[in-house]
């Protein structure tokens, strides 16, 4: 009994001596978290519609398995990079300013992240044509809302292999270009530079189920499928 109760006392004593010497290490931690806040998480943005939804002109099976299985692996491919790397970027804007020094699974799936969840909202069924702020904006820079899906889509088809093409918004100008594999411009290491618009997914997974070779098909029939409203609301 005696020895249990000097055991229990030593072992309490050690505990708060213990606790004690934490404790400005504790304080100082607790000061740099307001500096240090979390890292970024990636997750992955409700499909805004059914996977049939964009038919004909997007199939109901491509829609799923790009989203359920492609898009999927992207948001866990990253997260799983970035706790394993310790990346300390603690929001996406930074985290692509940043592209540049980061691992090549950490910045693919990254990119493959922060695209799809832009490309899903920017589309949905029976999309119509431009109008208001947009149109005047797509107009402006291009001439005509027809020259402007003439120059997107040439640009879509000139990537060669996977990418993506895209509109942004660079200084208050409007400029079409396109981006390998899943880079995108907010990516510091991207040659093509500014605040996404609209984006385009170029890679066979988008469209060869149903269009096979025939990327050209697949551009033209997407037209169909634009969210407008979406687009104008990153204009600003
Ligand atoms: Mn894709």
């Amino acid at each position: 009994m005696e020895n249990i109760s000097r055991r229990k006392f030593v072992t309490t004593s050690l505990k708060a001596g213990a606790l004690s010497a934490a404790l400005p290490f504790a304080a100082h931690a607790e000061k740099l978290s307001v500096f240090n806040a979390p890292a970024v998480q990636f997750s992955q943005v409700p499909l805004p519609y059914a996977y049939n939804a964009l038919e004909p002109h997007i199939d109901a099976t491509t829609m799923e398995i790009h989203y359920t299985k492609h898009h999927t692996a992207y948001i866990k491919n990253v997260n799983d990079a970035i706790a394993a790397e310790k990346i300390t970027a603690s929001s996406e804007k930074d985290f692509f300013a940043g592209a540049s020094k980061l691992s090549a699974k950490a910045k693919n799936n990254g990119g493959g992240a922060w695209n799809h969840n832009f490309f899903w909202q920017v589309m949905k069924a029976n999309g119509g044509a431009p109008s208001g702020k947009i149109a005047e904006a797509i107009n402006g820079a291009f001439g005509s809302v027809d020259k402007f899906k003439e120059q997107f889509a040439a640009t879509a088809m000139g990537r060669f292999g996977s990418g993506w093409a895209w509109l942004v918004s660079d200084g208050g100008k409007l400029k079409i270009g396109s981006t390998p594999n899943q880079d995108n411009p907010l990516m510091d290491s991207s040659e093509l530079k500014g605040t996404p618009i609209l984006g385009l997914d170029v890679w066979e997974h988008a469209y060869y189920l149903k269009y096979q070779n025939k990327r050209n098909e697949y551009v033209a029939a997407w037209w169909n499928v634009i969210n407008w409203d979406e687009v104008a609301k990153r204009l600003s």
